[in-house]
């Protein structure tokens, strides 16, 4: 299950993993299942939305997932800042041996705002 703000390239990441290179042009307004195969696995990752409104729906899923991946933008510093919000709504809804990854995207077009030090120092704080 893929979580994170809003227009961060959640949906733009999963969609490549299917190779789907479209650009979204909707956000994400419900949970999207999509089937990731390679090789004899089979992953179905969970593609959620960003946007505030969805928040309350999303954290009654975190249970049903196998790994919870936190995603944000190195270049967007609000969707770093906003981890803690997200790790908060995490600590008070997932049991507490869920998996958990924090997935930090790098766009190269953009100037990169959050450094992988700081965001590797935030994942092993809270034992992603
Ligand atoms: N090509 C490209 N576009 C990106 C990337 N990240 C973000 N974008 C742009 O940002 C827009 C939003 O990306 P989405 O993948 O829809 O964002 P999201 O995180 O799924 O947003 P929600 O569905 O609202 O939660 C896209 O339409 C792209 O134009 C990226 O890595 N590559
Ligand atoms: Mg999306």
């Amino acid at each position: 299950m893929v979580i994170g703000d809003s227009n961060i390239g959640k949906t733009v990441f999963i969609n490549a993993l299917t190779d789907n290179h479209e650009e979204p042009v909707v956000k994400t307004c419900g949970v999207d299942f999509k089937q990731v195969t390679r090789g004899n696995f089979r992953v179905i990752v969970w593609d959620t939305p960003g946007e505030q409104r969805f928040r309350k729906a999303i954290k009654t899923l975190y249970h049903k997932a196998t790994v919870l991946v936190l995603a944000f933008d190195s270049a967007n510093s609000e969707s770093f800042i906003n981890l803690e919000q997200w790790i908060e709504s995490i600590n008070q809804h997932a049991e507490p041996k869920l998996k958990k990854v924090l997935l930090g995207f790098i766009n190269q077009g953009k100037e990169r705002w959050v450094n992988a030090e700081d965001a590797e120092e935030l994942a092993r704080s809270h034992r992603f």
